[in-house]
């Protein structure tokens, strides 16, 4: 027998290599020692701080599943995940600026992209000196990306982009552009590709005053016949799929992450219940207390082990997209159950920004909100498991 071990139940450690322990270690101590301190004010004065996408780079926690030729990582999907933990521990918008980067901007222009492309941007997207977005989502078409707008029409040498981005994290702040448009010399197929700030007719508004994600900046990409030459196309994928495989690697991040923001919650409300006494004896000490904790303890356990397992089959190569549909939804849809009851168990102070828990609890609603809404991953799966869209 061992000890029993609260913040690792079922000794996810021990299922662990030593480099994925190290990229875990390094990616908590960045996180801890140079995030944690600036949230509660970015958090408070809606401030994003680029400096931190350099940070992260010299980290070496941008595109960390993509080859060390490019100037990545080279490690695999569950380092990924590790690090999206580490990160989202302290703050999901954090996360967010991470993979943005790394899973819909540098994936893309890595799968999809000529090798002029790669060599063009990912060494630069990989040290933070560039940043970068992804424009899937426009305003009438959010969960049924299809249903996209921005067009590309072909002209001599190149490509007229015109369309709306919005809900666009990073975009106010960014470099690179990867923008998803349907393009009449594809016959009206979406394809990607890659704009650069400065273009004319490219701009970028900031979406002012979110309640949520608030460490995160968050924008439109507004295209007015911006023209792009024939080598801004992502030569090596045409359709929804295109998009859609970059999703997989972020939703599939998410599901850790959101378990990270839920760790915070958990161990927050243990400690609030060891040290607040009511009645003449610790919170903790009563059953309800302990039976929340309970629960938490099982929901985060199970949610860590079945993303392992994900991440292990996406080493493999052996996904399916379906299952990060069920990692994805369920594990933020439990880390917002868990968030609000840390909240609810610190009282009068789960509303007070020093305490945190109330930062990671209205994160989460975005969080359950953008890479497919929790309902609409049900609907992926219902179709799985029917045959049937439900759409
Ligand atoms: P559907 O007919 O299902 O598929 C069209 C084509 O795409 C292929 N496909 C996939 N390929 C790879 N991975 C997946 N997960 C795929 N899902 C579908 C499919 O095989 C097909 O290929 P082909 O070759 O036959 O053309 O398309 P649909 O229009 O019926 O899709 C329905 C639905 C609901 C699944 C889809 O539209 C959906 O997932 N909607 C949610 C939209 C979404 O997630 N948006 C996210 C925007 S980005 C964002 O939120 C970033 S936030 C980042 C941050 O700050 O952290
Ligand atoms: P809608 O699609 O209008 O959905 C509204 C509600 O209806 C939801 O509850 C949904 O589940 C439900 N619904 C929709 N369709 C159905 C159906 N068929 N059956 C039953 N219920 C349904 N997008 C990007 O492209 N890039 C980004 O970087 C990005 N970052 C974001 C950052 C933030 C802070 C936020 C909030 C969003 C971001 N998004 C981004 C957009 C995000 O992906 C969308 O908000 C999300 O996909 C949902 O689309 P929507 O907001 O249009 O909601």
């Amino acid at each position: 027998m061992v000890p029993f071990d609260w913040e690792d139940a079922l000794g996810l450690d021990s299922l662990l290599s030593d480099d994925e322990r190290l990229i875990r270690d390094a990616a908590r101590a960045f996180a801890q020692d140079r995030l944690a301190p600036r949230v509660i004010d970015a958090f408070a004065n809606e401030h994003t701080d680029p400096a931190i996408f350099r940070e992260m780079g010299e980290q070496g926690l941008l595109g960390v599943t993509l080859p060390e030729d490019y100037g990545c990582a080279g490690a695999g999907y569950v380092s990924y995940g590790l690090v999206a933990r580490e990160v989202e521990r302290v703050d999901s918008g954090y996360r967010s600026m991470m993979s943005v980067q790394s899973s819909l901007v540098m994936f893309p222009i890595y799968e999809y992209g000529s090798e002029e492309q790669r060599r063009k941007y990912l060494p630069k997207l990989a040290t933070g000196e560039w940043i970068g977005c992804f424009g899937l989502t426009e305003p009438d078409a959010g969960s049924d990306p299809g249903g996209m707008r921005t067009n590309a029409r072909k002209v001599d040498g190149g490509y007229i982009i015109n369309g709306a981005k919005t809900w666009i994290s990073n975009a106010p702040i960014a470099d690179v552009f990867v923008v998803w448009a349907k393009s009449d010399a594809h016959d009206g197929g979406i394809r990607g590709f890659v704009l650069e700030k400065g273009m004319k007719g490219l701009s970028a508004p900031k979406i002012e005053n979110k309640v949520s994600l608030r460490a995160s900046i968050t924008g439109m990409i507004v295209m007015d016949d911006v023209f792009v030459p024939d080598d801004a196309l992502l030569p090596n994928v045409q359709g929804l799929k295109g998009p859609f495989g970059c999703l997989n690697r972020a939703r599939y991040g998410i599901s850790w992450g959101a378990l990270g923001a839920a760790e915070f919650c958990y161990s927050a409300a243990r400690q609030y219940g060891l040290d607040r006494h009511q009645f003449g004896r610790p919170l903790a000490a009563t059953q309800l207390y302990q039976k929340k904790l309970a629960d938490m303890l099982t929901e985060i356990t199970l949610g860590l082990h079945a993303s392992l397992q994900v991440g292990r089959l996406m080493d493999a190569g052996k996904f399916a997209p379906e299952m990060i549909s069920i990692v994805k939804r369920n594990n933020v849809g439990k880390a917002l159950d868990i968030a609000r009851q840390a909240r609810d168990m610190h009282g009068g102070n789960g509303i007070s920004g020093e305490y945190q828990v109330i930062r990671h609890m209205v994160n989460l609603e975005t969080v359950n909100t953008y890479e497919g809404t929790h309902d609409v991953h049900a609907l992926i799966l219902g179709r799985a498991i029917t045959g049937i869209a439900a759409f």
